[in-house]
């Protein structure tokens, strides 16, 4: 007996037959919950009796051995076959009629006597039509009662003891549950005593080959009454201890469990999720074409930075080329959707390429083959039905990620500002150079004294022990000649230096540029792989993930009815 009592063992058939819904084979589903409906009807119904069905083959004697366990001619055994066409009950003890009544047994006989054997109290003994009967209603009625009596009694006869129609169709599926199944070599009073022994050994066998190692197996015959007093003790055992019904159900809801938990496959490695994963978002990436915006934003962050601090004089060319980021429809200004119309953002990146997009389908349905390795191939196919709904799904969700994430910089960099402010003033001083030049190109022309121009004395090499060279000062020591200090006068000096320094921060801003650019294209790259696995996670895993948890629960429950 086992430790699990029926109500929970009932529970736990029903939960995995629940969870199976959908994902197993619809006839296992069935017969699982078919074994916990009898259970609960069973359970609901008298308690005090223990039912026992005689099946058997036609004219193996099962009538004769119901008229001999009763002693009483109820049934009438025939020399016509098949004889019985009708199930007959026989019972001892009050309040057996629902339990008739759920056995769909309307010929029945209340005895009055004591209980075949001694003490216990109540017992439906029931003969049963031919279970490979040639009239289909026969076997339709010997199976319905096979299926809800609680101790079956096989009836054989030695010429047919090693059918297969018996081994084959009726042991077989009974396999795993000895403890309430008795067969019965019947009429071995035709046999010599060696014979009998041999065959009785033969049928052990057999049974035990039928996976019911364990079931008694008796010699009997009802003419002789050889056997019959070992046949009663052991109804009597059976029905003393009430247990019968129970050990049927118990055994009929393991045997359902087991194959539920077999068909559920095993459990796929716990870690196998977390590799498939980054392969799954890789391929994801590129149907998203993550790539090109990472390249989009780092253009379009080089191309900002240039206008910004660009020489100013050549800014507009760089204007000339299309904004990368535009040309997507991924700048934050062109991104503005209604308020809470947000999901009818959508980006101008080209459709996915059909090799992008059926990377992306053969991704996720490598990462479905990675998660359910080891799986049956009933959950593997729930869960790839699962992901294929998010696979047809995905075009437009990644559409909307990548649309919906932000790709630039909040504000400007203050360093562009500065640049920027360092560069027009770098151009108002070429301005103001240019304007001095004006004038004194005037005076010039006009023949007039030119007014006094301050001039700039390039300072000497370092080294040479002074900055500033005057006239007349002592030669430098390098050539031993006297050098006149080279003198620029301050106009000038504004144009060229104006000029030079501008292009100058213009090329420096350019490398620094280029720098900051890469960063935000990094930047971008993190949230646009932030936006692909969420939705990776909504349209893929999850799914796949509650397939694989809904195994688990019936995996388990079917472990708990099974044990
Ligand atoms: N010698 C001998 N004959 C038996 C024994 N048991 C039954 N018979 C005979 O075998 C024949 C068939 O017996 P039944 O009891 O009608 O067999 P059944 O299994 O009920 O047959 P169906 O109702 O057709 O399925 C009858 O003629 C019985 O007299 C036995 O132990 N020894
Ligand atoms: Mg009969």
């Amino acid at each position: 007996m086992s430790r699990l009592d029926l109500a929970a063992r009932t529970a736990a058939l029903e939960n995995a037959a629940h969870e199976g819904d959908g994902r197993l084979a619809p006839e296992l589903l069935a017969s699982a919950r078919a074994v916990a409906d009898r259970a609960r009807e069973r359970g609901g119904l008298s308690a005090d009796h223990t039912v026992v069905a005689l099946a058997g083959a036609t004219g193996s004697g099962k009538s004769s051995v119901f008229n001999a366990v009763a002693g009483a001619d109820i049934a009438v055994p025939g020399v016509r076959r098949p004889t019985t066409s009708h199930a007959l009950a026989a019972y001892w003890g009050q309040g057996a009629g629902p339990l008739l009544d759920w056995l769909d047994v309307p010929r029945r006989h209340e005895m009055s006597g004591p209980v075949p054997s001694g003490d216990a109290t109540g017992l439906v003994l029931l003969d049963l039509p031919d279970h490979d009967s040639v009239v289909v209603d026969h076997r339709l009625r010997a199976e319905a009662l096979v299926a809800r009596a609680d101790l079956l009694v096989w009836v054989v006869d030695p010429q047919k003891y090693a059918d297969a129609a018996l081994h084959e169709g009726f042991l077989k599926p009974l396999a795993g549950r000895a403890d309430v199944v008795v067969v019965v070599l019947n009429q071995i009073d035709r046999l010599k005593a060696g014979e009998a022994r041999a065959m009785l050994t033969d049928l052990e066998r057999l049974v035990a080959a039928d996976g019911l190692e364990g079931a008694r197996v008796l010699g009997l015959s009802a003419t002789t009454g050889q056997g019959m007093d070992d046949l009663r003790a052991l109804l009597t055992k059976a029905a003393r201890r009430r247990e019968a019904a129970t050990a049927r159900l118990v055994a009929d809801e393991r045997a359902a469990a087991s194959a539920l938990v077999e068909a559920c496959g095993s459990q796929p490695p716990a870690r196998a999720g977390e590799r498939a994963r980054a392969a799954l978002l890789q391929s994801l990436e590129d149907a998203a074409g993550v790539p090109t915006v990472v390249e989009a934003v780092r253009a379009a962050a080089r191309r900002d930075a240039r206008a910004a601090t660009g020489w100013p004089l050549t800014r507009w060319i760089g204007r000339l080329r299309r904004d990368p980021l535009r040309r997507l429809g991924l700048r934050d200004t062109e991104r503005r959707a209604p308020r809470g119309r947000e999901d009818l953002v959508r980006t101008s990146l080209p459709a996915p390429a059909p090799a992008v997009r059926s990377a992306a389908a053969s991704g996720v349905r490598q990462y479905v083959q990675k998660v359910t390795d080891g799986v049956s191939d009933a959950w593997a196919l729930a869960a790839r039905a699962r992901a294929q709904r998010g696979i047809d799904d995905l075009p437009d969700a990644l559409d909307r990620a990548v649309a919906s994430t932000r790709l630039e910089a909040g504000r400007r960099p203050l360093w562009w500002r500065a640049v920027n402010v360092l560069q027009w003033t770098l151009i108002a001083a070429v301005g103001a150079g240019l304007a001095w030049l004006a004038v004194l190109f005037l005076f010039s022309y006009l023949r007039l004294p030119a007014p006094p121009t301050p001039v700039w004395t390039v300072p000497a090499p370092s080294g040479q022990g002074t900055d500033v060279v005057f006239p007349g000062a002592p030669p430098g020591p390098s050539d031993g000649l006297g050098v006149d200090p080279f003198q620029i006068p301050w106009p000038t000096l504004l144009v060229l230096g104006g000029l030079l320094l501008g292009v100058l921060v213009a090329l420096v801003s350019r490398v620094l540029a280029a720098v900051g650019a890469r960063r935000r294209a990094a930047a971008a790259r993190r949230r646009l792989r932030a936006s692909v696995a969420e939705v990776a996670d909504r349209l893929v895993r999850l799914p796949v993930g509650e397939e694989l948890a809904a195994l688990g629960r019936c995996r388990a429950a079917a472990t708990i009815a099974a044990s």
